[in-house]
């Protein structure tokens, strides 16, 4: 596990690197906006779904630098998700990892913007993917905007909001997740396999591993805001249940989540075999969410 936290470390690094060199610098006018952009990118995060994107192109037998474009990407399409989301109209959150939230340093109207600036700027960068074979850009564009979009990310957060103060079954719980979660993991996985030329098979299995590693993130993130403090998460614990939001361990209970987490990590796993041992760092990763504690 040692030799994983090297590497998540040094593909955190790359991510980084790439990210400040695809970013507007923060002299380019408007400076708030590009100043806001970077502030929340460079908050800290644990760049999970760029990682994915790498890792999975190295599942595919392909280049890393090719998966660099997408992999910022999704991370950037992350952050605005995490912009929006904290704003006063939407979840209202003063912390996010680790600092106070866009709107309370740059004001509401202004977090609006860098999050429409983040998510412009994602199809920018995207754009520099060079195609394959078996996938041109149009594939790459079209895997990207649906999933950013109202049948997936948006989709979920509307699910999200019209659940609010209801009691949900586990299946509307699932189908809220399946799309604010699961999906852009999945997309993140896909976009890294398409730069290795995937086969339709391999493209497959990405999408089963990053659809139960999604859904079993989740489950951990619910469970994760009830054991642990806002210091260790970088952003206020104890959230879902003082709003009364349904989670996996308000629906299912503490225990019963671990269990879930457990079985959804498992199938998770189980569709990796098509890539044998160039599946390692996916297989790797998948124990690791598994066990995070942030
Ligand atoms: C379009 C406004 C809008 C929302 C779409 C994705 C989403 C729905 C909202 C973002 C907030 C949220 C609770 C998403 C669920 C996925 C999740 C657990 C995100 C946290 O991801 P981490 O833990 O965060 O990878 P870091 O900060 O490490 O990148």
């Amino acid at each position: 596990m040692s030799d994983l936290k090297a590497y998540l470390k040094d593909q955190q690094v790359l991510v980084d690197d790439a990210l400040n060199q695809f970013l507007p610098r923060v002299t380019v006018r408007p400076k708030t906006v590009h100043q806001g952009m970077r502030y929340s990118i460079f908050a800290g995060g644990k760049r999970l779904r760029p990682i994915l994107t790498l890792a999975a192109a190295e599942a595919c037998g392909g280049e890393m630098k090719n998966a660099l474009p997408p992999a910022c990407s999704v991370e950037i399409m992350h952050t605005y998700s995490l912009v929006h989301d904290d704003l006063p109209c939407m979840d209202d959150d003063d912390l996010r990892r680790g600092r106070p939230t866009s709107h309370k340093v740059y004001g509401e109207g202004m977090a609006v913007l860098i999050g429409d600036a983040l998510l412009t700027e994602a199809f920018t960068i995207l754009a520099e993917t060079p195609p394959t074979k078996r996938y041109d850009l149009k594939d790459i564009l079209l895997e990207f905007s649906i999933c950013g979009g109202s049948r997936k990310l948006i989709g979920g957060q509307v699910l999200d909001l019209e659940g609010e103060g209801k009691e949900l079954s586990k299946a509307q719980l699932v189908r809220i997740h399946e799309n604010k979660t699961a999906a852009l993991l999945t997309t993140s996985l896909r976009l890294g396999g398409m730069t290795a030329n995937a086969t339709p098979r391999q493209l497959d299995a990405l999408t089963a591993f990053g659809y139960n590693l999604g859904l079993a993130f989740q489950v951990i993130d619910d469970i994760l805001d009830v054991t642990q403090s806002t210091a260790q998460l970088g952003k206020t614990a104890g959230k879902d249940e003082a709003v009364e939001k349904a989670t996996y361990p308000s629906i299912l209970g503490l225990d019963k989540s671990k269990n879930e987490a457990a079985r959804l990590t498992r199938k998770a796993l189980e569709a990796l075999a098509v890539f044998g041992r160039k599946g390692k760092r996916l297989e790797e990763i998948a124990h690791y969410l598994l066990d995070r504690e942030f």
